[in-house]
């Protein structure tokens, strides 16, 4: 496999301006007529016409009309190069493929029977040849014909200009896309299925048709993504004042899907379990992605489709930002400042749990990758919510205002254009006025920075001050790093700030600090107690905080910060201090003699009971950090014992506060017709998190209580948190995933989610797993299917995947090899969950070692190669 640079960057050789698609649909061989229109590029100096192809078949050729022979041209198993070309071409291309027998899910595919695309990132080569690179952006038109009784839609990008029937059965329709997109934008589908259509008026008062594809059964499923639509259409206008540019706009489900969706233009295609809800099969947790991934796709129609990434380097330019774009919707969504918060928190916990371990491990890379060998394995966390970080320092820094202002000069230098991750810097900093040279560094240095804060407080001169130094990786160069401080007076009230040398707004109780060099202090004046000071606000910085809280000082903001991300810290800085105590012990003398201060039982007493809180910030306090963040304060992961120790934690918990947790678990039912509002969720979060914590030790009246939830329940959110409260204490739950299968046997998203709930229970095995895979509804082919039982347990399931015996190990190596065949792209999503195999005590590391060599030995894809390869060096 060859590695690609980002330095080696050069603009094609020829722009194409005109794209005229001729597809005559077969599952077995369907036949592609392309014919495009080239002009050499005045910035290039080439004159070689470089086309991408790959899998597929080439029947003929044409230049200016005249065919071309085998000699005219260079074949490869992945170009077809035209060397010395003229400046003005018309290449016809007839090209065939095989979509049946494409299991990559990349290029065009059948799925249950029906044809869907998905050309990013390289896909569109999969399906004809052409130069395909986001940096050539051209006009569409697309004529497709298929037999009508199996593929009665047919579907494009843009507006359909022409239907009919072409007799034999068959019929066809012609799409034209008025604007220029790169290749992997493009889309289609054929298929037999039905909508949910609205016609829904933009702010300028222009109607627009909206819809919604399903199979037939699903129909019932669809309001909330319609819902969702909607909601993000007019959230652009008036957050960003960015409108709808077309007349129709369809999102289109699909059950066999790599990604989450995907966001071509007027044609969205959605992995099914992003669009497809109810409340008798969705929970809470899925609702919130729909709207989520809806908003997502939606928004990347400006932020990604018409300013798009010069090259795959710049991925980040469009999802890092256009992650930063749902987040804000979703928490407007929510309205309240509280509920923002909640959604905050997520995105701190989303990046604890899997972007700072990626940052740390052999796939590690900069926001804007230097290199890589295949780009699908950079679709990361670091791409995309480390990405989006970096969009939300830039409001941090500039105001809600500036940046706004700085979007609105974006668009206005780049509509229509392919650009990079600069020309976005370069935007905020000129519409701003200000120098953002340095923030670069954010794009092009890998790694979580650590924060380390010290204090001095000087009582006689009243001044707080706080210095605050950072690090970065060997030979980096400091970032500019705004953290937010504010700071607490022993009433736990927010006392006035008067930051010397610095601005902000008179009254203010927080203020951003600018950390730009290794070491600065800063220093507040008429400070009249020593104050505590909260810091990192609203995690304003992507970093790792050091700061030598006391147990007070952290009791102190844990009930009174005004800022609830850092309220919320304060409490995992606490249980964290104990997991870790705990799990020390447990590898040293075993599990015997544990134990747990009341202090930290108070507190969590407290936050549980406290009605002022919202019940969703509640919840979010009391659930301990995950085994995995714990296992990344560790020098060397002991699976089992931070296992022993967090059931301990729990179960401790569960025992002292079970009458608060019985008062909260009914306190906090939503009765009547189901609502997957913030608030309503919210209840049904902390009220199945006590559930879970009565279920740590479950005795009778707890096991009675999960079957009364799980009969009873009116909606997914409660049934399946009653049959997972009843797994995952290792009650006997036989009869209820029996009756679970066969309510939902022909709903695939819930039987993803009846297998994915075995698999991450703590007693499950790898042995156990292999038994699932033997169900008839399992298959390695639907990537939703083998995600939910082989990932679950790999990722979800640590103390079992790290079994001793490294029975895992070989069941992943077996694994990630059958998936390869079938599907690089989630081969190489699993092979990752070895990333960080060399933190493990010796005799795991040589037995998973021992399974990375095994598949190296293999021939594998570019995909998992690389993975391997990095993962071994
Ligand atoms: N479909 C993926 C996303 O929206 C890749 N663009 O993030
Ligand atoms: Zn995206």
């Amino acid at each position: 496999p060859t590695t690609i640079y980002r330095k080696d960057y050069t603009p094609p050789a020829f722009l194409v301006d005109t794209v005229e698609l001729g597809f005559d649909l077969a599952p077995a061989r369907t036949v592609v007529a392309n014919r495009i229109t080239l002009r050499q590029n005045p910035a290039s100096s080439s004159h070689d016409i470089v086309l991408h192809g790959e899998s597929i078949e080439l029947v003929q050729l044409r230049l200016n009309g005249t065919r071309l022979e085998a000699g005219d041209y260079t074949l490869t198993e992945s170009t077809l190069t035209i060397r010395k070309a003229p400046a003005d071409v018309v290449l016809e291309i007839e090209t065939v493929c095989a979509p049946v027998e494409n299991t990559t899910l990349s290029g065009l595919y059948v799925s249950n029977g029906n044809f869907f695309t998905q050309c990013e990132a390289e896909g569109f080569r999969r399906i004809t040849f052409f130069p395909d690179r986001p940096d050539v952006m051209a006009k569409y038109t697309v004529m497709l014909r298929a037999d009508k009784a199996a593929y009665p839609v047919l579907l494009s990008n843009g507006n359909l200009i022409e239907e009919g029937d072409l007799g034999d059965g068959r019929h066809y329709a012609k799409w034209e896309d008025p604007f220029k997109k790169p290749s992997y934008l493009f889309a289609l589908v054929a298929a037999k299925l039905v909508c949910q259509e609205e016609t829904f008026k933009l702010a300028d008062g222009r109607d627009v048709l909206l819809q919604v594809w399903v199979e037939e059964g699903n129909l019932d499923k669809t309001d909330y993504a319609m819902q969702s639509l909607k909601n993000s259409i007019r959230w652009d206008e008036e957050r960003f004042n960015l409108e709808l540019d077309l007349d129709r706009f369809m999102i289109v489900a699909v059950g066999d899907f790599n990604m989450g969706a995907m966001e071509n233009k007027g044609l969205n295609i959605f992995n099914t379990k992003f669009v497809l809800a109810n409340p008798r099969t969705a929970t809470d947790i899925d609702f919130a992605g729909i709207e989520a991934v809806v908003g997502h796709e939606y928004f990347h129609n400006w932020t990604g489709n018409r300013v798009t990434c010069r090259d795959w380097f710049q991925l980040s330019l469009k999802e890092g930002l256009t992650v930063f774009r749902d987040q804000e919707f979703s928490a407007d969504m929510i309205g309240t400042d509280s509920g923002r918060a909640v959604t905050r928190i997520d995105q701190v916990r989303t990046l604890r749990q899997a972007q700072f371990p990626e940052d740390a491990g052999p796939m590690a890379h900069p926001v804007r990758p230097d290199s890589f060998v295949e780009i699908n394995n950079f679709y990361t966390v670091t791409v995309y919510e480390k990405g989006a970080e970096v969009v939300r320092m830039y409001q941090t820094l500039l105001g809600r205002d500036g940046f706004r202002k700085g979007m609105d000069l974006y668009f206005e230098r780049h509509d229509g254009q392919a650009v990079t991750c600069d020309d976005f810097r370069a935007a905020m900093a000129d519409a701003n006025d200000r120098d953002l040279a340095q923030f670069e560094r954010w794009y092009s240095q890998a790694g979580t920075p650590v924060v380390t804060a010290r204090t001095r407080y000087d009582a006689v001169k009243r001044n707080f001050d706080i210095i605050l130094s950072q690090r970065g990786q060997a030979g980096q160069q400091p970032f500019h790093i705004p953290v937010a401080v504010g700071l607490l007076g022993a009433n736990g009230k927010d006392l006035p700030l008067t930051l010397e040398n610095g601005k902000h707004e008179k009254g203010a109780t927080t203020v951003v600090l600018e950390l730009t060099t290794q070491e600065q202090i800063f220093r507040f004046r008429n400070v009249d107690e020593r104050p505590i000071p909260s810091i990192l606000r609203d995690f304003s910085a992507p970093v790792i905080l050091e700061y030598d809280y006391t147990d007070a000082e952290l009791l102190h903001l844990f009930n009174h910060d005004s800022d609830p991300v850092n309220r919320w810290e304060a409490g995992q800085r606490l249980a964290m201090e104990r997991l870790l105590k705990l799990t020390a012990q447990v590898a040293a003398h075993g599990d015997g003699n544990l134990k747990l201060d009341n202090t930290f039982i108070n507190a969590m007493r407290t936050v549980l009971t406290d009605e002022t809180l919202d019940p969703a910030f509640r919840e979010l306090a009391l659930i301990l950090p995950s085994e995995t963040i714990i296992a990344e304060q560790m020098e060397v992961v002991d699976p089992q014992a931070i296992h022993t120790a967090r059931q301990f934690l729990r179960r401790t918990i569960g025992a002292a506060l079970k009458p608060e947790l019985l008062a909260q678990y009914h306190a906090n039912q939503t009765p009547g017709e189901y609502s997957p509002d913030a608030l309503s969720a919210g209840k049904r979060a902390l009220k199945n998190l006590c559930l879970s914590y009565l279920m740590a030790t479950p005795d009778m009246a707890e096991l009675k209580l999960s079957q009364q939830q799980f009969e009873s329940a009116t909606n997914m959110t409660d049934r399946s948190a009653a049959l997972v409260a009843m797994i995952h204490s290792g009650a006997e739950a036989g009869p209820y995933l029996k009756a679970f299968y066969k309510d939902f046997e022909n709903e695939a998203l819930v039987i993803d989610k009846w297998f994915a709930m075995q698999a991450s229970a703590p007693t499950t095995d790898a042995a156990a797993v292999r038994k699932l895979m033997a169900h008839p509804a399992f298959t390695l082919k639907t990537p939703n299917r083998a995600r939910a039982l082989i990932f679950n347990f790999t990722n979800a399931n640590p103390s079992q995947f790290h079994a001793a015996d490294g029975s895992a190990y070989a069941f992943w190596a077996e694994y990630v090899i059958k998936l390869d065949a079938i599907n690089p792209q989630v081969a190489a999503r699993l092979a990752r969950a070895m990333d960080r195999w060399r933190r493990y005590a010796p005799a795991l590391q040589a037995k998973m070692k021992q399974a990375l060599e095994q598949v190296a030995t293999q021939k594998l894809s570019n995909d998992v190669a690389e993975v391997i390869t990095k993962a071994l060096a």
